[in-house]
């Protein structure tokens, strides 16, 4: 454990002394925070604010991340709740006025936010027994690097019997900020053989494994190869409590509820058999153990921020 690390941990430890339910831990390089209430449990790096497990009490593990992963500064994670700003997947897929903010010759995958250390700035525990957390990350030199536009995000999540995650993303510029981005959801479920995914059906979606071909959904996803779309859902952007867009997984013993907010675009990935062997930090099997439904705003459903504007990204996810 580095001295700066220590210390860190050790003023985190002073600085939210006040909070109950929640512990700071170190992970190899990392820092994080475990909370545990009376109705959750879950575990936020501070590294990309990412929350890497939430598990109902009583229940099953609900968001998942692999058992490979290693906890290295600047690394991404493979599971959790990575959040992917201000692109989604390769900068080159962006649209131009995204493109053109990037000056850096090697983009990395998903942009930025995630592979930097967010601000953790309040931990409060509600009368309803859940624990909300906020984080912020602004721009500083390294993010210069990849984008041209000064920004300020807000992550906050709310861990009760459900999970509220809502990303605030501001442009702190005086040039119009372009961006796209995900909540990269990783969902723990039983078999992705027994798996089916409800509240697509019909809608349009851009297949990553077809060279971007747009086909049609019919009736519920299910999953038997390689899966890497992106769905449309029309008119999700505002935070109108009717205006949401929601998708059920089915599997087996379990239902999980997905409600989005802000958002019109879902992207639904399983790597399979070839690429799970592909990817690092993910064990050959593990495709069989998680699903990825992520509320996005990706592909043509990219965010266009005047000076000083906020747009807000939720989305709420539990049991049924
Ligand atoms: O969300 C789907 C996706 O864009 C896939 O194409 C795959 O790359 C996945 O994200 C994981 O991305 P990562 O950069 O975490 O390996």
């Amino acid at each position: 454990m580095s001295s700066d690390l220590e210390k860190k941990l050790a003023g985190l430890q002073e600085q939210f002394s006040y909070a109950a339910h929640v512990k700071f831990f170190m992970k190899d390089e990392l820092i994080g925070i475990h909370v545990d209430n009376a109705m959750a449990s879950a575990s936020i790096l501070l590294q990309g604010a990412q929350l890497i497990q939430f598990t109902p009490n009583n229940k099953p593990r609900l968001v998942w991340h692999s058992s490979a992963v290693t906890y290295k500064k600047g690394k991404p994670l493979r599971g959790g709740i990575p959040v992917c700003w201000p692109w989604f997947g390769p900068l080159s897929s962006n649209n131009k006025n995204i493109q053109a903010l990037c000056p850096d010759d090697a983009p990395p995958a998903h942009g930025f936010a995630r592979n930097q250390d967010w601000q953790l700035e309040s931990i409060q525990n509600l009368t309803t027994g859940a624990t909300k957390l906020r984080f912020s990350l602004s721009d500083n030199e390294t993010t210069r690097r990849y984008f041209l536009r000064k920004f300020c995000l807000q992550l906050e999540f709310t861990i009760g019997t459900e999970l509220y995650v809502s990303l605030h993303i501001q442009n702190k510029d005086e040039d119009v900020l372009y961006c796209s981005g995900a909540l990269h959801t990783y969902f723990a479920i039983y078999d992705i053989n027994k798996t089916r995914v409800y509240g697509l059906d019909g809608l349009s979606y851009v297949d990553s494994t077809a060279e971007g071909k747009v086909l049609q959904q019919q009736g519920p996803v299910e999953i038997n190869s390689e899966t890497d779309r992106i769905y449309f859902v029309e008119g999700k952007n505002s935070l109108a409590d009717n205006d949401c867009s929601e998708q059920h997984i089915k599997c087996t013993d379990r239902k999980i509820k997905i409600r989005s907010r802000g958002s019109s675009s879902v992207v639904v990935w399983n790597p399979w058999i070839e690429k799970s062997r592909a990817l690092s930090t993910f064990n050959d099997d593990e495709y069989l153990e998680m699903l990825c439904i992520e509320t996005a705003k990706a592909h043509t459903d990219y965010v266009q921020l005047a000076p000083g504007a906020t747009h807000i990204v939720s989305v709420s996810l539990g049991y049924q």
